[in-house]
């Protein structure tokens, strides 16, 4: 098979895998992102959102794995500053022993990916790079070399820092979208309610009508205010639905109706175990197993509603793909936390490539530090474009072709238009 050899118009015949390879590795590299599910904020947000190089080492991925390479007792390490705990974590993690972990290696991609010299272990000099580096400007330098368009925070209107700059008026920045976050609502009701009560929202413990109204009211201001892109929340493996419970009841009457109302996806993040370790603050979450039925019994009870769902066990992703098969209104996003690794990032692109095809949100970062997002998307890209390569080589070897504006397609909808057009934003 003759292929043409110009840049952008190559097509790729039964013998040129090697050569389909290296440009969809290029063009996987050069698709921008939308980052779907991130923990960074506009600089508005002020110290919530996080960036530098003691941000970067004091990650709770690491704060978990110091405490394993020391065992030294808990409020020995919680009662240093935030640099002593970043010089800690470089000493222990990164000089005393090979820092090959991913939350390891993933500093040193950052680091490197700004330009900084790796092999100079020179910590100090790491710091000073990051010493002025003013808010916004840093935004752009990081969003541009990770290649990334824009990112969905994770906005919590119960969280005491964030409510007040949304009360003052902030009315967004283009490369920070929202999400509302509601994790409170459905987990800690009997807090909750009294928040909303504070706010004026005219609530009772007890889930009555006007209650019900109210809080539906509640949703649809924040969304409104916000200009969420969707609702989320993060539910524990003993999820389950239907379910005769409080949060079984917001979810049916509340939750699902604004969701419909303002036309958003509804988005579970299934399987954390909250807390499991205590001592180590947010750090000491873990996971279990969670019941897929329940999110396909939501999805097939309505229909009209989208829903968007990540799980956080291993052991839920092949149930939780074939579900998706079931459900054109689910959509699965992302490779979330214990599992955004490459040995399991792999396995779970593969099995998605293979089950669902095209329609899937393959990554989100999830970072909680800016310079993360340098690491994180390097590392899942480089993954995304060699399964990708590897489904397309089996159909060239089947005699299909490919060209490369079909592989800036698929790239362009895996990284970012699946997510704008399940949204109906595309
Ligand atoms: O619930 C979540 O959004 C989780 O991603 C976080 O709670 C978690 O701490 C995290 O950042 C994992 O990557
Ligand atoms: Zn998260």
């Amino acid at each position: 098979m003759t292929t043409s050899t110009h840049a952008n118009t190559q097509t790729f015949g039964r013998h040129d895998a090697a050569r389909m390879r290296d440009a969809v590795a290029r063009i996987v590299a050069e698709t921008p992102v939308t980052d779907l599910h991130t923990h960074l904020y506009a600089p508005p947000f002020g110290q919530l959102l996080l960036f530098g190089l003691d941000e970067l080492l004091t990650y709770h991925y690491l704060i978990a794995e110091v405490m394993r390479a020391t065992r030294m007792p808990y409020d020995a390490y919680w009662k240093l500053s935030k640099q002593e705990q970043a010089n800690l974590i470089w000493n222990e993690l990164f000089v005393k022993r090979t820092p090959y972990s991913e939350a390891c290696r993933g500093v040193l991609t950052a680091l490197d990916k700004l330009g900084l010299d790796v092999a100079s272990r020179d910590l100090e000099g790491f710091r000073t790079y990051f010493k002025d580096a003013e808010p916004s400007s840093h935004i752009d330098r990081v969003f541009e070399r990770a290649n990334l368009t824009s990112v969905v925070m994770t906005n919590d209107p119960f969280d005491p820092l964030e409510r007040p700059v949304w009360e003052s008026g902030y009315r967004g920045d283009p490369r920070f979208h929202a999400a509302l976050r509601i994790d409170p609502l459905l987990n800690d009701w009997s807090n909750a309610h009294q928040r909303l009560q504070e706010w004026g929202y005219e609530v009772e413990p007890s889930l009555q009508p006007k209650t019900v109204q109210e809080v539906r009211r509640f949703l649809t201001d924040q969304i409104k205010r916000m200009d969420a892109l969707y609702m989320a929340v993060s539910l524990p493996p003993d999820f389950a639905y239907p379910e005769d419970s409080v949060r079984g009841k917001i979810i049916d009457q509340c939750i699902v109706p604004a969701a419909r109302e303002c036309g958003l996806p509804f988005a579970t993040m299934i399987g954390v175990k909250r807390s499991v370790n205590p001592a180590l603050k947010l750090a000491g979450d873990g996971v279990a197993k969670a019941d897929v039925g329940a999110l396909e019994r939501l999805c097939a009870a309505y229909p009209d509603n989208k829903f968007m769902a990540t799980f956080l066990s291993r052991e839920n992703q092949h149930e939780l793909c074939v579900t998706a098969r079931k459900f054109p209104n689910l959509f699965l996003f992302g490779c979330w936390w214990f599992l955004n690794n490459p040995s399991l990032i792999e396995e779970m692109t593969r099995m998605r490539f293979e089950l669902l095809g095209t329609s899937v949100v393959p990554q989100h970062s999830d970072a909680r530090v800016l310079e993360q997002v340098l690491y994180k998307w390097d590392h899942s890209r480089t993954i995304i474009a060699k399964v990708l390569s590897d489904k397309y080589a089996d159909l060239l070897a089947a005699g299909w072709t490919l060209t490369e504006e079909e592989v800036r397609r698929d790239a362009a909808q895996l990284l970012s238009e699946n997510f704008w057009g399940f949204l109906g934003r595309g």
